[in-house]
C-alpha cells in the first residue's frame, strides 16, 4: 500500500542545486513526487564548513521503510558521497523524515529522524508540502524553531520541473 513519506536532502560540497535535483529525480522513479522550496542554511555542528543547501522531497510510495532506506544510500553513493566527518560537510545526504505515522526504532532505522523538531532546515521546507503536518500530535506551524527561523530560500518549488 502506498505510504506518504518525507525525504530531507542536504547538500554542501560540489554543485549542491544540481546533486539535489537529481536526487529529486531519482526519487520520482520509486513513486509521486513534490518539492519543497531551496534553502540555503548555516551549517548545524562544526562551522568551518560551507553553508548547506536544504529542502525535503514529499514521496508516495509502496517501499517498506528499510527498502526505501537502501534506496537513498544508494542514490547518495551513486553522487559520489563524500562524508568526512560526523555533521561535517557532504555532498548529498539523504535523510528518511517521516513515513506515513510510524514509528520506527532499530539499528538502521530512527524514524522519526533524530533532532527533525530541532532543525529549521527541515521543518521550514517540511510545511511548504503540508502547512498543517504534525509529529506526535505537534503542530510543526507552533514549534518555536519555526517561528524563530531566518532561513534564505534560494529558489522557489521551481528548482525541479516536473
Ligand atoms: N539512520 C538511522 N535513521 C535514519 C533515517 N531516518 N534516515 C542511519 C537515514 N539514515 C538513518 O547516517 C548514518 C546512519 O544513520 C546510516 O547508516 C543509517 O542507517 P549518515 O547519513 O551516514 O550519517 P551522518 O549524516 O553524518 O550523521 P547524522 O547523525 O545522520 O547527521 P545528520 O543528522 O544527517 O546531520 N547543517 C545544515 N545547515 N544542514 C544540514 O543538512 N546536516 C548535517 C548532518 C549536519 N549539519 C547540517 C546538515
Ligand atoms: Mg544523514
Amino acid at each position: 500500500m502506498s505510504q506518504v513519506t518525507y525525504i530531507g536532502l542536504g547538500s554542501n560540497l560540489g554543485d549542491s542545486q544540481s546533486i539535489m535535483a537529481e536526487a529529486f529525480y531519482k526519487l520520482a522513479s520509486l513513486g509521486a513526487v513534490k518539492a519543497s522550496k531551496l534553502y540555503h542554511s548555516p551549517p548545524m555542528g562544526p562551522q568551518d564548513q560551507p553553508h548547506y543547501h536544504n529542502a525535503v522531497v514529499q514521496l508516495v510510495t509502496d517501499l517498506a521503510p528499510l527498502d526505501l532506506l537502501d534506496q537513498l544510500q544508494n542514490f547518495e553513493q551513486e553522487s559520489g558521497r563524500v562524508r568526512l566527518r560526523h555533521w561535517g560537510e557532504r555532498t548529498l545526504d539523504l535523510d528518511l523524515l517521516l513515513y506515513a505515522q510510524e514509528q520506527i526504532q532499530n539499528e538502521r532505522l530512527t524514524v522519526p529522524h533524530v533532532g527533525v523538531l530541532e532543525r529549521d532546515f527541515v521543518l521550514l521546507p517540511l510545511l511548504d508540502l503540508d502547512p498543517h503536518l504534525q509529529i506526535n500530535g505537534l503542530n510543526l506551524q507552533d514549534t518555536n524553531v519555526v517561528k524563530q527561523s531566518n532561513l534564505t530560500v534560494l529558489v522557489d518549488e521551481s528548482w525541479v520541473n516536473i
